[in-house]
């Protein structure tokens, strides 16, 4: 956004100094979209990321608090009506008292799988980890460490009997300048919280089941967001390529059996959490580009559903997204508002939502006009 900004500032200097001096902020792109405010969160709880929609309809919702390390991390709940509610406060690692919950997904199990990126705070070692809530009678009963040992656990998706989670960095030392993630699959019957996995260090864990590889020297970030589609095949995020790559699974979903890039670029700064959507769209947060995009599955193009200058979030603006998930015509975007890449931590703290007008496939896959928002 910088050098866009700065160039534009210039050509307009050439023609108009006089108007451009002292207007920088005229100088920035125009928002796309509009983005309303769907909740105000709590300023206790102003770090919100993973969501997943619950088959009861509410939409739940991890956050935490990245300045304040006594607010618990929390499960919390969005209703129908968009009122927010708790549904479960998450117990604090021993070594950092502090929970960091990222990506969520439940598992054909019932129970709830979170990821505890202890690493977003900058926490040091290889301490993040997977938790599981467990539900009854749609209520939590417990929760409990049942993978230790990730360098930063991130995305959670699950699928068929396992549990499929990002590691954003494998911790593999590379003086190429290539960073190293993956992502882990655990069968369901292997997690017990009265004894968990311990991840083996740099990628050598038996868990690993894919390996990506980031090249860019300002953001050294690997895999993040990940879903699967309706056929199995799992899409993953490569935070730092601006990119998605997919993965046709075995029939087991034990590994993959071949891989490409499926979409790189095309607006996108970055690629951070993602929602391949039961409308069969794949909506993905763009964080660095303070963005939300929808991805037609079948070609692979991207349209830039809401943009706007990095904010505090006022009438729904975007504040550094970092995921989106579909409720019927409404995109949920968390904004994480955290202070990397030059944001501010600013009130108010919300969760916007972008409502979809119209058909909600673009000319590719059915005969209705492009997508539209209001
Ligand atoms: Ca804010
Ligand atoms: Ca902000």
């Amino acid at each position: 956004m910088k050098q866009t900004n700065g160039s534009f500032c210039v050509s307009l200097a050439l023609t108009a100094a006089v108007l451009c001096a002292g207007m920088l902020a005229g100088c920035q792109a125009p928002p796309i979209g509009n983005p309303k405010i769907a909740v105000n969160l709590p300023a206790e709880r102003n770090s919100p990321d993973g969501m997943v929609l619950g088959k009861d309809g509410n939409m739940y919702l991890s956050t935490f608090n990245f300045g304040d390390k006594t607010v618990p991390g929390a499960i919390m709940y969005i209703d129908k009506n968009d009122k927010l509610s708790k549904f479960v406060e998450l117990p604090d690692h021993p070594d950092t008292e502090r929970t960091c919950p990222l990506g969520i997904d439940f598992a054909s199990d019932g129970n709830l799988y979170v990821a505890d990126a202890q690493a977003i705070v900058g926490a040091e070692g290889a301490i993040s980890r997977l938790l599981k809530v467990t539900i009854a009678g749609g209520k939590p009963v417990s929760v409990e460490t049942v993978v230790d040992g990730f360098n930063f656990s991130n995305a959670v998706a699950c699928r068929g009997d396992a549990v499929y989670v990002t590691e954003t960095s494998l911790g593999i030392k590379d003086d190429t300048g290539v960073h190293h993630s993956g992502v882990y699959r655990f069968a369901l019957s292997e997690l017990n919280g009265a004894k968990p996995i311990k991840l083996a260090a740099e990628g050598k864990d038996k868990h690993l089941i894919a390996r990506l590889e980031t090249r860019n020297p300002d953001w050294a970030v690997g895999a993040n967001g990940m879903d699967f589609d309706p056929e199995g095949n799992m899409y993953v995020c490569n935070f730092g390529e601006a990119s998605i790559e997919k993965f046709k699974m075995n029939a087991a979903g034990t590994k993959p059996v071949s891989r490409k890039v499926f979409v790189k670029g095309q607006g996108m700064l970055c690629t951070d959490g993602m929602d391949y959507a039961a409308d069969g769209m794949i909506y993905v947060a763009d964080f660095l580009g303070n963005a939300v995009h929808q991805i037609c599955p079948a070609s692979g193009k991207v349209n830039t559903l809401a943009k706007n200058p990095v904010s505090d979030g006022t009438d729904g603006r975007l504040d550094k997204p970092s995921e989106s998930r579909l409720r019927g015509k409404k995109v949920y975007v968390a904004n994480i508002d955290i202070p990397y890449d030059n944001n501010v931590v600013d009130a108010p703290y919300t969760i916007s939502v972008i409502e979809l007008t119209g058909c909600c496939k673009c000319k590719c896959c059915c005969k209705c006009p492009k997508p539209a928002t209001k």
